[in-house]
């Protein structure tokens, strides 16, 4: 039968067919990136996109809420039991707005704020100096110990109390060890500052146990809920009771107009997915997998940061290799292998094409993929760097991932129903 779409927008439906084509026959090792269940793609592409809802359940701007309200009551409620808060907003459209949320609920512009160097592992929103948020506050960065790629929590006590900010932002995008929330907890008290944790990329490893929560340690918690979580693109924040009113007026209408119900809707259900135990094991699993892959990357002789993993991501160190990340990166996309290019601690080399490369399990996972398969991954790896203008021999390893992957498609309720019943 002939879907709408393909009915009347042929051009868009062909290409989000190659899309999907795309994500199935290649290997996801971006540690951000995941498949969400055909239940999560079912409300997001529901009815709700058609509703605006300025404003908060019971207290809206437009009328016909009758169903919006029971739905953001759910998604808030799913989300405070899934993270033990006091309050949940559901609302920010990202991380980035969820970010900049948060401090304009603890901080005023010009205030000063203090989180990690984005060429360190921090995020853009952490204040780095291309992001607005180091034009509206005064941002001083912290940085990892170069000689460990660890955190030093002693230095970033030092930088707190020589510049006193008034909020310290603990959380990344690139660090592969566990981050102790209770010490920037320590940390933010000593200097009288607001800690908000961001919690984006771990998120899911936090609702299963396997990672120390921030909840109880920081006065605003923000998070995407589309990485370990598995939910749909979108941002979330979750505080203590006391910061909950400037919390929501920071959303709305500080920062966003009406929310976007399908998102919201969708985040509702992946927290509700969230809170199993095959959830649990599927982030068990996630850990295995970064360990398997670490391991035998290591045994080919790839330098990784901090020397291996505690989470769901690594970041290898290419210098040892003489092979830029970016040139990696693409010659792994080649061999149908999507990582990405980033900075290593201390990295020489600009941003653009700097010295590392960013990997994850979250999606493989999700496919059902185990130690073995991350560690036949690591060889495809070392087989692609070692024949890296080779692109005979790189055509081949793609044909090999392809199928590794028709071994693990990726599962049924986790995709739209392929054309014509048949497999893509
Ligand atoms: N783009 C996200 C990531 O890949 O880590 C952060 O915003």
């Amino acid at each position: 039968m002939q879907t709408a779409l393909e009915h009347y927008d042929p051009q868009i439906y062909e290409l989000i067919r190659q899309e999907q084509a795309r994500q199935s026959g290649s290997i996801r090792l971006i540690p951000s990136e995941n498949y969400v269940s055909r239940a999560v793609m079912m409300a997001t592409s529901s009815c709700l996109t058609n509703k605006y809802a300025e404003g908060y359940p019971d207290k809206r701007y437009y009328e016909g809420q009758q169903v919006t309200d029971l739905i953001e009551k759910l998604a808030r409620d799913r989300a405070k039991k899934l993270f033990g808060a006091d309050h949940a907003n559901v609302q920010p459209y990202s991380g980035s707005v969820a970010n900049l949320a948060a401090y304009a609920a603890l901080a005023a512009p010009g205030d000063t704020i203090m989180g990690m160097s984005l060429d360190h592992g921090g995020h853009l929103t952490h204040g780095w100096k291309v992001s607005l948020t180091s034009k509206f506050y005064q941002s001083v960065s912290y940085r990892v110990n170069t000689d460990t790629g660890l955190l030093d929590y002693d230095a970033i006590r030092a930088l707190a109390k020589e510049h006193r900010p008034k909020i310290i932002i603990s959380g990344a995008t690139a660090y592969p060890r566990l981050i102790d929330f209770e010490i920037f907890g320590d940390i933010a008290k000593e200097v009288g500052a607001y800690l908000v944790s961001d919690i984006a990329h771990i998120a899911g490893l936090v609702v299963a146990g396997l990672h120390k929560s921030p909840v109880p340690y920081a006065d605003v918690v923000s998070t995407t809920t589309h990485k370990t979580l598995r939910g749909p693109r979108g941002g979330m924040l979750l505080c203590k009771a006391d910061h909950a009113k400037q919390v929501d007026k920071a959303v709305f209408p500080g920062l966003q107009g009406g929310p976007h119900m399908h998102t919201l809707t969708a985040i509702a259900v992946a927290m509700a997915e969230a809170d199993t135990t095959e959830f649990v094991a599927y982030a068990e699993q996630i850990l295995k997998n970064a360990q398997a892959l670490a391991n035998k990357l290591l045994e080919y002789g790839f330098d990784l940061v901090t020397g291996g993993t505690d989470n769901h991501l690594l970041l290898i160190d290419l210098r040892n290799k003489d092979i830029p990340g970016k040139k990696l990166a693409k010659a792994l996309d080649r061999a149908r292998i999507v990582s990405n290019y980033n900075t290593v601690p201390g990295d020489p080399a600009p941003p653009f094409n700097p010295s590392g490369l960013r990997l994850g399990t979250p999606a493989i996972t999700t496919r059902g993929m185990k130690e073995a398969e991350a560690e036949q991954i690591a060889t495809f790896i070392h087989r692609v760097a070692e024949n890296i203008d080779n692109e005979t021999e790189i055509a081949k390893i793609g044909k090999e991932v392809l199928l590794l992957c028709s071994r693990f498609p990726v599962p049924e309720h986790f995709i739209i129903p392929p054309k014509d019943g048949g497999r893509d």
